[in-house]
């Protein structure tokens, strides 16, 4: 069970979105050693595709959730259909006769299984075309394949009415439910597709689909995913203009969905912007308020439904809810934006229109979109859809052309250098030369304040002025990659992970997300949610986050020291294979044979700690290689070193050293600064390779800190003080385990005796047995036990169990073997109709099956029983 991955996918350019339960499990169908063969997942979509088709038909939304399971080279198309019928009859119990399926016209296979193995009649087996049942990729490449779709019959009052209406059919009576791919081929970007190697499954169900159907509404608006949503639309309608609308038009809808997938976007923080992803949701955001301009709301609005949406489905989506004023101020913010721009462009477009209807035009020219766009801001696909309004269209093409014009002209200022891979060439500012960026992030930063200490992130260091000296595009879409004439930020290496920070700039500020080196280049990969970026030539401040850097010295100081203490505690064998320092935590990769005893681990955190506490001085120089090796530098021969080394001690108070290494890395001033050492784990990474993991300062404070809370808590709880502690939560364990046992024997046999009674008190209908009674089963799993007693008791004849729990009316129904096989009645059929009584619904095996409903009707549903049985057996 694999939880939903977030809205942006990760490590797929390709993709704006996840618009499928499959995008995160790409890779995995064309993988030779995925890291799993299976999953299952309800998967958070965004799916664009459909947008004009929403409010238009009873179940298209940009946002929805999506349930899925996957095989990667596992299961195939038989195990697919067989599990995929079986949830939909038996899991959630919707009749055969309503459900109809759709094949790939070629994929007899398929049709084969549907009809000979699982028992569909013929007719019911619809072939279509590529169109309809050939799914993927998501994105320009991936995997795809034929697919069977399972569609709900809404019954033939909501077609069309031909005789031959067929899933497939325009109208709405086929409601498609659940598609089940069999990716079998790997498309690539130019289109062509090569056969998978193993082909796998992929299936996709929408949840708000599904709710329709077993909550009997007609679209997905009126579920109880979305009418709360829908309802707080209807309220803001009223309250604007005094009158309710009746029922759901397609502005509502419309308004109800974009809401909902803004929602979550900006919950995620993909922020209304101009760049790919931002832009999608600032339309999202755009085409909600105009539809709420058309149902006469004049003010902000759209930000008040994120806090309906947030309401409706923050329980289930538990990420929402801290989020929930950020939301709403990050919409309202767009929403007060967007109504100046569309006030100011609207009267232009007005006397644009009648200008041209004067001249009995139809064609708004790329000129005059171009000037609303860069007078008013008003992006050309508003202006299409506001001049499609009024039976107007607009030249895209000559649009285009003059923003070339405009991109031309920003562009004269700077010229093309190199080419990077992927074809991002670098920009440099013409008429000054670009000269390697030299990193003066060592000893920038003299202030070492408790206010940094405290803050552990976020706060920033002192500015180093820089010059942009080049710029490009970066491989994640809507980023900026630039080279600083001198830079503070470290780039990831030796293991120590890069720095992170800020820019700014007369004209705004940005991200520096990542710094990492291209030959002798250090690359800063910038993200501003304004989308704005500085141009090569700029003068800029450029702030590493202080607070985070001293977090990584620490660790990587400390990783110097655990290297020193472990070849004092196991040996002079001990060399570094990796290391990772981060500002959360350091890891350390050593050759050793054997697992660590508890007291080598202990000695080495003491020792450790003790170098610590000694507050020794730590010290930076560049030598020659020699000259460190003579020092005791252990220099590894796999790497390359330059001429000049730079080697990291660890001075004692008598100047011998406790630690030498050759290291590009930031380190504390003193050991002092570290504060705390404590290991988190020890384990093997390979043969002859064991890994530790430590933290240091406040992180290992807390870590302490919380390992006392836990033991207060726990000690409070068995209410005892710390030294007995362990002794008496095994005693408890102990216990515990010895009454279950007992409880078990004790449950089974008053469950014998009380179904003795019951199957005693079984009637007689049609030659049948039937008992049923209600019992004090405390949960479902003791009913189905008592129900499973009852059965054995019966011998032959059929039974049903119901009890409260949890406030609600629960059945169990059983029906012997002998019944059960010869499909005279079937327990699934029994539960579904005695449900019924209690305005519930249930279903399951032949001879076992469960259902539920209002507890207050369970005598009633009870009583109807040998009724119910009746009617099966002779109806
Ligand atoms: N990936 C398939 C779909 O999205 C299941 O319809």
């Amino acid at each position: 069970v694999v939880a939903s991955a977030p809205l942006v996918p990760r490590g797929d350019p390709t993709l704006l979105f996840t618009s499928a339960g499959m995008v995160p499990f790409k890779r995995y169908y064309v993988s030779d050693d995925p890291p799993m063969r299976r999953a299952v997942s309800i998967q958070r979509c965004l799916r664009l595709s459909d947008l004009d088709e929403v409010g238009h038909t009873p179940y298209h939304a940009t946002f929805f959730e999506m349930l899925g399971n996957f095989s990667f080279g596992d299961y195939f198309k038989k195990e697919a259909i067989e599990w995929g019928w079986d949830f939909l009859t038996e899991v959630v119990g919707l009749p055969k006769e309503n459900l109809w399926i759709s094949v790939y016209k070629d994929d007899e296979a398929a049709a084969e299984i549907w009809r000979k193995h699982i028992g569909v009649p013929a007719e019911k087996v619809v072939p279509l075309g590529e169109a309809d049942n050939f799914w993927g990729p998501a994105g320009d490449s991936g995997p795809c394949g034929p697919c069977s779709e399972i569609h709900f019959d809404m019954g033939p009052e909501r077609g069309c009415g031909r005789p031959e209406c067929a899933p497939g059919c325009d109208c709405d009576r086929f409601f498609e439910v659940w598609n089940l791919v069999f990716p079998q081929f790997l498309q690539h970007e130019d289109g062509t597709r090569e056969p998978l190697r193993r082909p796998g499954i992929d299936t996709g169900m929408g949840f708000e689909r599904l709710c329709t159907i077993t909550q009997g509404a007609s679209t997905i608006f009126e579920t109880d995913v979305l009418a709360p949503i829908v309802g707080a639309v209807l309220s803001e309608v009223e309250a604007a203009t005094g009158e309710r609308p009746e029922g759901l038009g397609t502005e509502v809808a419309v308004i109800v969905d974009h809401a909902r997938a803004a929602t979550f976007a900006i919950a995620e923080n993909i922020l209304p912007s101009n760049e790919a992803r931002g832009y999608v949701i600032r339309r999202l955001l755009r085409r909600a308020v105009r539809r709420g301009l058309t149902l006469g709301i004049d003010g902000p609005f759209v930000y008040r439904i994120a806090g309906s949406v947030v309401e409706t489905m923050g329980a289930d989506h538990p990420h929402l809810v801290p989020k929930r004023e950020h939301i709403a101020l990050v919409i309202k913010a767009e929403e007060d934006r967007f109504r100046e721009t569309l006030s100011a462009g609207t009267a232009s477009l007005e006397e644009i229109a009648q200008d041209l209807k004067a001249k009995g035009e139809t064609i708004i020219s790329g000129e005059l979109a171009f000037r609303l766009y860069d007078t008013y801001g008003f992006p050309v696909d508003l202006t299409q859809e506001m001049a499609a309004e009024k039976g107007l269209s607009v030249d895209l093409t000559g649009f285009e052309a003059e923003m070339a014009k405009q991109r031309e002209r920003g562009r004269q200022t700077s010229i093309f250098v190199g080419r990077a891979a992927g074809g991002r060439a670098w920009r440099e500012a013409a008429g000054t030369r670009h000269g390697p960026c030299v990193f003066v992030g060592y000893e920038i930063f003299p202030e070492r304040g408790s206010d940094v200490e405290l803050a552990g992130g976020g706060l920033l260091a002192e500015p180093v002025e820089a010059t942009v000296t080049r710029a490009r595009e970066a491989a994640a879409e809507g980023q900026v990659e630039v080279s600083l004439s001198r830079t503070p930020f470290y780039a990831e290496a030796g293991g120590q992970v890069a720095d992170t920070g800020s820019i700014e700039w007369y004209a705004g500020a940005a991200d520096v997300r990542n710094v990492y080196r291209e030959d002798d280049e250090i690359v800063h990969v910038l993200h501003s949610s304004g989308g704005t970026y500085p141009e090569p030539g700029t003068a800029v401040r450029a702030r590493v986050d202080l607070a985070r850097r001293r977090r990584i010295e620490k660790n990587h100081t400390a990783t110097h020291l655990l290297q020193a203490a472990l070849r004092r505690v196991l040996g002079e064998h001990v060399h570094q294979s990796g290391s990772w320092v981060g500002p959360d935590r350091l890891r350390f990769d050593f050759t050793h044979f054997a697992e660590l005893s508890d007291d080598e681990v202990a000695a080495v955190e003491d020792i450790v700690n003790a170098y610590v506490r000694s507050d020794y001085i730590v010290e930076a120089t560049l030598m020659k290689l020699e000259e460190a090796v003579e020092r005791g530098a252990m220099a590894l021969f796999e790497e390359k070193y330059a001429e000049d080394v730079r080697v990291v001690s660890i001075l004692s108070a008598d100047g011998t050293d406790v630690s030498v290494e050759l290291c590009g890395g930031t380190h504390v001033a003193r050991t002092g600064e570290i504060g705390a050492f404590a290991i988190v784990s020890e384990g093997s990474v390979a043969a002859g390779v064991r890994r530790i993991e430590a933290v240091t300062g406040a992180d290992a404070t807390a870590r302490a800190r919380e390992h006392v809370r836990l033991v207060g808590e726990l000690s409070a709880l068995l209410r005892t003080t710390g030294g007995e502690l362990v002794d008496r939560a095994r005693e408890l364990v102990e216990e515990n385990s010895r009454l279950r046992k007992e409880l078990t024997r004790e449950r089974l046999k008053s469950a014998g005796e009380a179904m003795d009674a019951v199957a005693a008190a079984a009637k007689e209908v049609v030659g049948v047995k039937v008992a049923a009674a209600r019992t004090d089963a405390p949960d479902i799993q003791s009913l189905r036990e008592q129900a499973d007693r009852l059965r054995e008791k019966l011998g032959s004849g059929a039974g049903v169990l119901g009890a409260e729990i949890g406030g609600s009316g629960v059945l169990v129904a059983v029906v012997t073997d002998d019944l059960a096989k010869s499909g005279r009645l079937r327990a699934g059929d029994l539960v579904r109709q005695v449900a019924a009584a209690m305005g519930g619904r249930g279903g399951g095996k032949p001879h076992l099956a469960q259902g539920g409903g209002d507890a207050a009707k369970l005598a009633e549903a009870l009583a109807s029983v040998p009724a119910v049985v009746e009617r099966l057996l002779t109806g």
